[in-house]
């Protein structure tokens, strides 16, 4: 199979469809009989990164700690799909850079979009000042130059995304 052992790294601004499309991608592959496991940086932040804060040391702490247990679980030919906003383009490369085929998806939206859909009113709150460091808004997120995969979500459906992902990992 081609999606074995490959870590799929989805990186982004909060609400812009990361855990969504790896949910939906999560559930076809194990429709498909694919082993896969899932790391969304919510829940990472309950468990193997608790107590952690979002100054970049912390975020990249998060960073890298996701890609270590990403990289023992490819190696049994889990495909893992890693859902976190990873905003420092530098140490997206440096952990990439470690894992076997790592497929990298930009899951893009406007900041407007994501900003209005506010699903946690997290950027309501942002903008009003009232939340620092909050990715986009009084934190950055860099883009990746070139990812292997960069699906506009206030574009397309979650399906067409999805679709787009499994062609990307030759499981079409
Ligand atoms: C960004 C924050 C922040 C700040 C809380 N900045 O969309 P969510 O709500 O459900 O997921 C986001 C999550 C970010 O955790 P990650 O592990 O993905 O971040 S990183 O890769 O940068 O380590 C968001 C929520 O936590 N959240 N405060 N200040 N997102």
């Amino acid at each position: 199979r081609t999606a074995a052992g490959r870590v799929v790294w989805f990186t982004g601004l909060s609400g812009a469809g990361k855990s969504t499309l790896a949910a939906a991608l999560h559930a076809e592959l194990s429709v498909r009989g694919v082993p896969v496991e899932l790391l969304d940086g919510d829940a990472v932040r309950e468990n193997l990164s608790k107590g952690l804060g979002f100054s970049r040391e912390d975020r990249d702490t998060n960073v890298r700690r996701i890609a270590f247990v990403a990289g023992l679980l490819a190696r049994h030919g889990v495909t893992v799909l890693v859902s976190a906003i990873s905003p420092y383009a530098d140490t997206r490369r440096e952990v990439l850079g470690e894992l076997p085929r790592p497929l990298e998806v930009f899951v893009d939206a406007p900041l407007d979009v994501v900003t209005a859909r506010d699903v946690k009113g997290l950027y309501l709150r942002a903008i009003a000042g009232d939340l620092p460091h909050f990715t986009g808004v009084s934190d950055p997120y860099e883009a990746p130059p070139q990812p292997d995969l960069h699906l506009r979500t206030d574009r397309i459906s979650v399906s067409e995304g999805v679709r787009e992902l499994l062609r990307a990992l030759g499981e079409e």
